[in-house]
């Protein structure tokens, strides 16, 4: 460990040893911990980050031409771009069967929208049993690993915010049944906050540096760091089936995404993605664009209404491929960025309000933002591909996520949608739901990974007699 002048000395060599300047007021075993902060910082770093994300409003990177992005439509046989479902399938499940898939979900998040303190995977979702997020993805995995009798491990990216909190609910539930070793965490890096108008690192406590976890960009280099990638390589995976801590509906490992994107003509097999349809140009998903002919993701904020709002020639809108955060990414692609030291993702600067102590060491609670925060995007590697697909796939079966307390992304418009997979995936087999006038569903519904993975799965366990799902009544609320 440093010595405290060694710290003061790269301090005042980037304008920033303001840091310290409550060290005399502090007790030994707080300044070790100040020091120790301020050292895992890439110190010598900031003064160009401030040159050039904090004094600059800068948003798009680019800043070129957009062009709407190609994917593969959802049904394989639209004219428009047919393609072979059956084989995808049987690629990916190939992949699966022979253990060469993981899962990785990014949970590093702090989740302050939905206004909730603990992990985000903590919060309770199921429809009908109000599980928790993380059981969700666990019941997915499980089955997932049972229908191809082979480990499907899982890697879960906490940050400094939630990390203990986060072992320590799995370790609670046993975690969920899955094996303990197939579950790992790991956690991802801290950037400083920094104050907007100066560009000064803030203090968050006279004896602690205010930090935000780095983005799921992060992701990149923590995998590397914590040895998950050699994990994997080690345990023979190839693939990574990614997504997001918010979305109970994502379909975990979908063999058909994973087959696509291992062995499409046009895939790389580096980096793939899934998207829907967006319907509303407000809605609040970056979408797939390609920017001076790279393929990316430019954000809802960073896309211009005019763009946003265009549409084409079949009435649809334009820049239609909304990001839903579900990709399948190649171990050796991880690794090779990774292990290249000139690999960088570039930061995005988020504005916003963080609690701080000023310069003569009072509290200062903003009213208005004050701060920049810096986070890489996992979407970003995208352009770094060989070659990218996007998959089409259905809202409903796919997209519930979870980020406001209420209204637009809540748990109601959540529980609504999965009870409405649910109804779908029970119709498809026979079964009856009952509908008001406008189609809505009158019950509410949820179906465990554990019963059914899918629609024909779920049709197959009705028809053995295995799951039961007659007389669904209007009011009921029904667990399969
Ligand atoms: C994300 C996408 C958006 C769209 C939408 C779909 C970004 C920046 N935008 O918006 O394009 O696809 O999702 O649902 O991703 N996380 C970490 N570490 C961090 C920051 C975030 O692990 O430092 C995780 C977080 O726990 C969550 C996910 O990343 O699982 C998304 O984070 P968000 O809630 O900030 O992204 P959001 O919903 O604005």
């Amino acid at each position: 460990m440093p010595s405290i002048d060694a710290t003061r000395d790269r301090l005042a060599r980037v304008g920033q040893d303001h840091l310290l300047a409550f060290a005399g007021e502090l007790s030994p075993a707080q300044l070790t911990r100040l020091c120790a902060q301020i050292d895992a910082l890439d110190l010598e770093r900031v003064p160009a980050w401030v040159d050039k994300y904090v004094r600059s409003g800068a948003t798009r990177a680019g800043g070129g031409a957009i062009e709407p992005a190609q994917y593969f439509p959802v049904d394989p046989d639209a004219r428009r771009r047919p393609w072979d479902r059956g084989a995808a399938l049987g690629a990916g499940e190939a992949l699966l069967r022979a253990g060469k898939v993981a899962c990785f979900t990014v949970a590093g998040g702090q989740g302050s929208r939905l206004g909730y303190d603990g992990p985000k995977g903590c919060y309770p979702v199921g429809a009908v049993t109000d599980k928790p997020l993380f059981r969700v993805f666990a019941e997915g995995i499980l089955a997932t690993s049972r229908r191809y009798d082979a480990p499907v491990p899982w890697y879960v990216m906490t940050s400094p915010l939630n990390h203990d909190a986060t072992v320590a609910f799995f370790k609670t539930h046993d975690h969920f049944g899955l094996p303990e070793p197939d579950v790992m965490f790991f956690q991802q890096g801290a950037m400083p906050s920094f104050d907007m108008a100066t560009g000064r690192i803030l203090l968050a406590d006279k004896d602690s540096v205010a930090t935000n976890p780095d983005g799921h960009g992060g992701a990149i280099r923590a995998l590397a760091k914590s040895g998950a990638i050699e994990d994997m390589q080690r345990r023979g995976v190839e693939h990574v089936s990614y997504f997001q801590v918010d979305n109970p509906s994502v379909r975990v490992a979908d063999p058909v995404f994973l087959g696509l994107h291992a062995s499409a003509p046009d895939s790389s097999g580096e980096f793939s993605s899934k998207m829907v349809p967006k319907t509303d140009p407000d809605e609040k998903v970056g979408v797939f664009g390609v920017v001076d002919g790279t393929l990316q993701v430019v954000e809802y904020s960073d896309l211009p209404r005019e763009l946003a709002t265009q549409k084409g020639e079949d009435g649809r809108l334009k820049f239609l491929c909304g990001n839903v955060a579900i990709h399948a990414v190649g171990v050796a692609f991880l690794e090779k960025l990774a292990g290249d030291p000139d690999f960088e993702l570039p930061f995005h600067r988020a504005v916003k309000k963080v609690a701080q102590v000023d310069a003569s060491g009072a509290r200062v609670d903003p009213g208005e933002p004050n701060a920049v925060k810096l986070e890489k995007f996992i979407f970003d590697a995208i352009g770094l591909a060989k070659s990218s697909i996007i998959v089409e796939t259905d809202r409903v079966e796919e997209f519930a996520p979870v980020k406001n307390a209420q209204g637009t992304d809540s748990v109601q418009t959540s529980k609504a949608l999965q009870t409405e997979r649910a109804a779908r995936w029970l119709e498809r087999a026979g079964a009856r739901v009952p509908r008001d006038a406008h189609g809505v569903c009158e019950c509410l519904l949820e179906i465990s990974p554990l019963t059914a993975l899918d629609a024909e799965q779920l049709g197959e366990r009705l028809a053995s007699g295995k799951v039961n799902a007659d007389h669904i009544r209007a009011g009921q609320q029904v667990s399969l």
